[in-house]
């Protein structure tokens, strides 16, 4: 593959490297030198050779003039760099010896480096992983993001109770980036706009700069880098000069506080809504930056005539949260390039697209119109025109458009300014087809089309596993990496007993770290014969974490009742955090501290429960996690989890999913089989049903004695103060939004299928490989291709 391969460097090459930078850019000797000072040097060494195939791409995209990609996202949850970039680099091994060579822990080198935790949770990580896979295919291509100084905060638990405090990862200097302190652009706000010749004319009253952040991010085998650009804002003026002449030290540096107040925090809202002008400012200052970027290259590189944009240009809104690009690209090709309007709309709208991530109510963006006229005057003008068009064109009745009850409708936006929708899971497409966007599906039928969603296995196996890494190359050879298909060679290993031991014990080793860690970090005595049944994700009722907390419960309760019982042992993990301002996601994250904290220290069912919940999980815990996991819970609503992806990697992972018919489940299950997958709860249809019903939760409360008596045990206060979960209860009676109630039976019952099958260690081991032998099509270079066929219409390079 490599061109030139045998030009990689050798153990002693990199230590020598190491050794180098160590001294001449961190300018501190080995006798002196910090952990924090030996991992800058490992990253400078490894950077070196990254800059190179950079390079080259980029040479060879603008020399050939090729069309390129841009991922337009206001999230990359790309956590730590190194490890990953080591591996795609094909350097493990040799730099495992040289860090020996030098007496350096690997892991402790590793593990110094802090999170870009500059996302949420899925959104933010599935952009992540496109970024690799793109550079892994070689596909031209450029991320725009935020860089945000503050990524998502991190998360302690006092009294069982969820504080935040602020995350701090540039306050030390971050090896992996280069300042282009030549690609700024000014980017205006507020104002108004002056009719000049005939012509509109923006006057923004504000500006700031955007300062470029280049982030290269290597592919698999070294071949091919692409540029994650986060744009830093920068203020026009440094100070006010009449306020600093004036001796006023401290005002004439507001306008300069104020400026960089634009990248200064990521809003820490997944799935809900938060609706601030400084978000609305955020989000534009990214899509006005990147799009002036792109013309500014695409200039270069073909000249003025823009007409040709679209054959050079696919960009991807990442959600609605950059849909701005809309009429921003209408604005420059008309106010600044001398484009007709209806000429400027079918450029924009071949050029762009829009990919839908959730059909929750309350994270469908909209934007009131007079903060929308206030922030960006010209803007609201277009999207006017866009309206008015578009009800023009197709005949669309004038109560439903763009603009309604005095709000933008920014998903109405991105799909009329989109040449292509798509959704992220086929149920979650079929939903967008025949819900939210069922009117806009009629009038453009061909526009909607779905790309499952997919995960990096380099990262996600071959980096946070490498006992089962090692097992498959063993058993089907190095290429699953690059082409993960060819994890279907394990099924013929499927009924071999040496391989499900080697499984086992892969497993058992990862299983065995981590209770080491949970000891170490939680004080939790974890037994690695336990089931390790985990739920890591962002905590929201949707998810319901609350109904795994009542199993448990429930669980606990039937053991006491016969503590001579056959149980099977069970460690349930926690990991998420809540929207800082959710207040019933926080107290489903009380309960769980409660929960555990009680049921942790009772001799009598502490052979066979445990409950660990780790605070501050990130995108390195889930690392760790996800590879010691037994059983995969994706137990949301059906209808409400777009896709999930954190479920694809705990299947390449070995794990079997308990789960709905929810998202990505529903392909994860065919793909596996479903005999291979424990399948609970209402269906997507089913449950609308039910929750159409007047006192669904109290009717099905009543049924299933378990859940009542969980309930009862919450609200006689056996876990802590009754009166915390007083509105969690009431809600759980009486609303119960997302069907808790309605499916615990099933779930409950679900669960002591999950026992019996972990007692036949055999049929787990083989229904563990089956998972791992079917998740090739859960690759995230799977996705890219499709996105790159039905989408963007480019291909990949051959250098
Ligand atoms: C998530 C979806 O909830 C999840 O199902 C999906 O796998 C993931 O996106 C990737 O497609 C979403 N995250 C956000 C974050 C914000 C707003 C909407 C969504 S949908 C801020």
């Amino acid at each position: 593959m490599r061109p030139e391969l045998s030009q990689l460097p050798t153990a002693q090459d990199l230590s020598e490297q190491i050794l180098h930078h160590l001294t001449h850019t961190q300018g501190r000797g080995p006798e002196f030198a910090t952990v924090f000072d030996w991992r800058l040097a490992v990253s400078y060494t490894i950077r070196d050779l990254i800059v190179t195939p950079w390079m080259a791409g980029h040479r060879a995209s603008r020399d050939r003039k090729l069309k390129r990609v841009y991922y337009l996202s206001m999230e990359f949850l790309i956590g730590r760099i190194l490890g990953d970039a080591i591996i795609n680099l094909g350097l493990d091994a040799q730099m495992d010896q040289a860090l020996a060579t030098l007496g350096l822990d690997r892991t402790e080198i590793l593990e110094d480096e802090p999170d870009a935790a500059l996302g949420n949770g899925g959104l933010g990580r599935l952009a992540a992983c496109f970024m690799e896979s793109l550079s892994s295919l070689g596909v031209p291509a450029f991320g725009y993001g935020i860089r945000y100084e503050h990524g998502l905060f991190r998360q302690r638990f006092e009294g069982g109770q969820q504080v935040e405090a602020p995350e701090d990862w540039l306050n030390q200097p971050h090896p992996w980036e280069f300042v282009r302190v030549d690609y700024s652009y000014t980017v205006g706000f507020k104002g108004h706009v002056e009719t000049v010749d005939g012509k509109s004319v923006w006057r923004p009253g504000e500006s700031v700069i955007a300062r470029a952040y280049d982030t290269p991010v290597i592919g698999w085998e070294g071949n091919w880098a692409n540029t994650l650009r986060l744009w830093g804002a920068q203020p026009t003026n440094l100070f006010d000069l009449h306020r600093f002449n004036a001796g006023d030290y401290a005002a004439a540096a507001e306008p300069e506080a104020l400026a960089r107040t634009l990248s200064r925090v990521l809003y820490p809202d997944d799935t809900t809504e938060s609706g601030k002008e400084l978000r609305l400012k955020q989000e534009y200052f990214l899509t006005s930056a990147a799009l002036q970027d792109i013309i500014r290259r695409f200039v270069a590189e073909h000249g003025e005539d823009l007409a040709h944009l679209p054959d050079k240009v696919a960009i991807q809104l990442n959600d609605t949260h950059p849909a701005i690009a809309g009429p921003e690209l209408i604005r420059i090709l008309m106010d600044e390039h001398g484009f007709g309007f209806t000429e400027a709309l079918g450029l924009a709208r071949r050029t762009l697209n829009y990919t839908n991530h959730t059909l929750l109510p309350e994270a469908l963006e909209r934007w009131s119109t007079w903060l929308m006229g206030h922030v960006l005057p010209r803007h609201l003008q277009i999207i006017e025109m866009i309206d008015a068009e578009h009800r023009a064109t197709t005949g669309r009745p004038a109560h439903v458009s763009i603009l309604q009850h005095d709000q933008v409708l920014m998903g109405e936006l991105a799909f009329i300014m989109a040449g292509k929708v798509n959704g992220v899971s086929a149920l979650h497409t079929d939903l967008v087809r025949s819900t939210v966007f069922s009117d806009l599906h009629k009038l453009h039928p061909d526009r909607i089309v779905n790309e499952t969603n997919g995960v990096t296995p380099r990262r996600w196996l071959r980096m946070a596993n490498p006992p089962l890494a090692k097992l498959l190359d063993q058993s089907i050879g190095t290429g699953w990496t690059g082409d993960l298909d060819q994890l279907k060679g394990l099924e013929a290993h499927a009924d071999d007993p040496a391989f499900l031991h080697a499984l086992r014990a892969a497993k058992r080793l990862n299983k065995v770290a981590l209770s080491n860690g949970l000891l170490a970090g939680l004080g939790i005595k974890a037994d690695p014969d336990a089931i390790f049944d985990v739920q890591v994700k962002r905590m929201h009722e949707y998810k319901r974490q609350l109904l795994n907390t009542l199993e448990a419960i429930a669980l606990w309760h039937r053991i006491h009742e016969s503590p001579n019982g056959d149980w099977t042992p069970r460690l349930k993990i926690f990991g998420g955090k809540a929207a800082p301002g959710y207040w019933m996601a926080k107290s489903i994250i009380h309960l769980i501290n409660d929960v555990a904290a009680t049921i942790n220290k009772d001799p009598v069912t502490a052979p066979y429960l445990q409950i660990a919940y780790p605070p501050n999980y990130n995108v390195s815990m889930a690392e760790h996690l996800i590879p010691a996991a037994d059983l995969s819970e994706q137990i949301s609503t059906a209808g409400k989890e777009a896709s999930g992806t954190g479920n694809m990697k705990f299947t390449m992972n070995g794990a079997l999913t308990i789960g709905t018919l929810d998202g990505a489940n529903v392909e994860i299950r065919e793909q596996v089989g479903p005999e291979n997958f424990f399948l609970f709860g209402l269906t997507a249809a089913e449950a609308a049903a039910e929750k159409a019903k007047p006192g669904h939760a109290r009717a099905a409360i009543e049924k299933s004695e378990d859940m009542k008596i969980a309930l009862q045990l919450i609200a006689e206060g056996r876990f802590g103060r009754a009166e915390h979960y007083f509105s969690l209860l009431d809600r759980t009676w009486n609303d119960d939004p997302f069907l808790v109630a309605s499916d615990f039976a099933s779930y409950f019952a679900c669960q002591r299928k999950v026992d019996a099958a972990y007692r036949d260690a055999r049929d787990w081991d083989r229904m563990a490989a089956l998972n791992i032998a079917r998740s090739g099509f859960f690759s995230s270079d799977r996705t890219i291709r499709g996105y790159m066929a039905d989408i963007w219409k480019v291909e990949a390079v051959t250098l």
